[in-house]
């Protein structure tokens, strides 16, 4: 019996080796990647920050950035525009990051995640620093003095395992919480964006780093407020289907009545999109200035990210967002006739003769 299971476990170890990783990316960005922590190592300050309305993918990758510098002995100041969300207040440092719309002190340079502009961080005073873009976006723009750009990366947080990785930073459980969380969030929990083979290894390696992903999971989409389902409720009642194009909105006078904050809008999109045959939806809200912003999302080759691009927004090819001018009923107009024309032009293709 004994000598079996000895047998069975030898079998196993050679199917399963227990150190080695699945997970390999490509020699592509090792450029960058030794650019970027050259800097690291010979400065002794750094700020991180990322995007306004900042999310999943934003607040894991910064925490872990701030965490992996750490490790390098380096002092890492986290500062976000906005308040962190409450989904992500339980990853570790998050309370750690200042929330201020200007930055100031000296720093051996900033380092700027998932932003395609200096101005997308909403934070004043970041131009006189050394910047350094680490970004995953489609309408990735080299703005700053190192840019690291990499479509194929389903996270920024991905690129940051990528940087510790190559820095040898451990990979303890608190950095594959965040980064785990940044990988979960931005494929929307498996389901889209690039993701690949070395994705699930990529998880994988955060698991057994120590990352819980049904913890996780529980804090991302099981922890909604009841303000969230009323405002849900309410662009649910403003939902409009025109064949395989679908949108929905809010005014401020339905953010109001639901009690809802910011962070409520998160995902309503997507839910817009789970209808069947729809190829592209649409979220308009009405924000407190008058302006109204916009989150598209669309299943396979509509390319929203080229449509936001065009009217001042970016993002990812099934994935992205922009702020028009209201009121809301002017901005829906001028977002509708972009999008008729990329479903028209998908159903174009489906019964065009290969
Ligand atoms: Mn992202």
């Amino acid at each position: 019996m004994n000598r079996r299971s000895q047998v069975d476990a030898a079998k196993l170890s050679k199917l399963v080796p227990e150190e080695s990783s699945p997970y390999k990316p490509g020699p592509a960005d090792a450029e960058s990647i030794a650019a970027i922590l050259e800097v690291l190592r010979r400065g002794d300050r750094f700020l991180v920050c990322s995007h306004t309305r900042i999310d999943g993918d934003a607040v894991g990758s910064m925490l872990a950035m701030g965490i992996v510098l750490e490790q390098m002995g380096k002092r890492a100041d986290l500062v976000s525009a906005d308040r962190i969300p409450a989904y992500y207040r339980r990853l570790p440092g998050a309370d750690t990051v200042r929330t201020a719309l200007r930055v100031t002190g000296s720093y051996d340079a900033a380092i700027l995640l998932e932003c395609d502009s200096v101005e997308r961080t909403r934070l004043r005073g970041l131009e006189s620093f050394f910047l350094i873009n680490i970004d995953h976006h489609i309408t990735g723009q080299l703005f700053a003095q190192l840019n690291w750009i990499d479509q194929d990366a389903v996270s920024v947080g991905e690129m940051v395992y990528r940087l510790a990785r190559t820095a040898g930073a451990k990979i303890t459980p608190q950095i594959a919480q965040c980064i785990y969380t940044t990988v979960l969030t931005d494929t929307g929990g498996f389901c889209y964006g690039a993701l690949r083979a070395h994705t699930f290894a990529l998880a994988r390696d955060l698991v057994r780093a120590g990352a819980d992903p049904v913890a996780i999971a529980q804090d991302v989409y099981f922890s909604a407020s009841p303000s969230k389902l009323l405002l849900l409720g309410a662009a649910l009642r403003n939902l409009k289907r025109e064949g395989r194009l679908v949108w929905l909105w809010v005014t401020q006078r339905d953010v109001a009545r639901s009690c809802a904050t910011e962070e409520d809008c998160e995902g309503i999109v997507n839910i817009a999109l789970g209808i069947a045959d729809i190829e592209a939806a649409a979220f308009l809200r009405e924000l407190p200035e008058g302006q109204v912003r916009i989150s598209l999302r669309s299943k396979r080759q509509v390319n929203v990210a080229a449509i936001a691009a065009r009217l001042g927004g970016g993002g990812h090819l099934n994935a992205a967002g922009c702020t028009l001018d209201g009121p809301l009923p002017r901005a829906l107009k001028e977002i509708l006739v972009p999008l008729r024309d990329a479903v028209a032009g998908i159903a174009g293709k489906a019964v065009r003769p290969a």
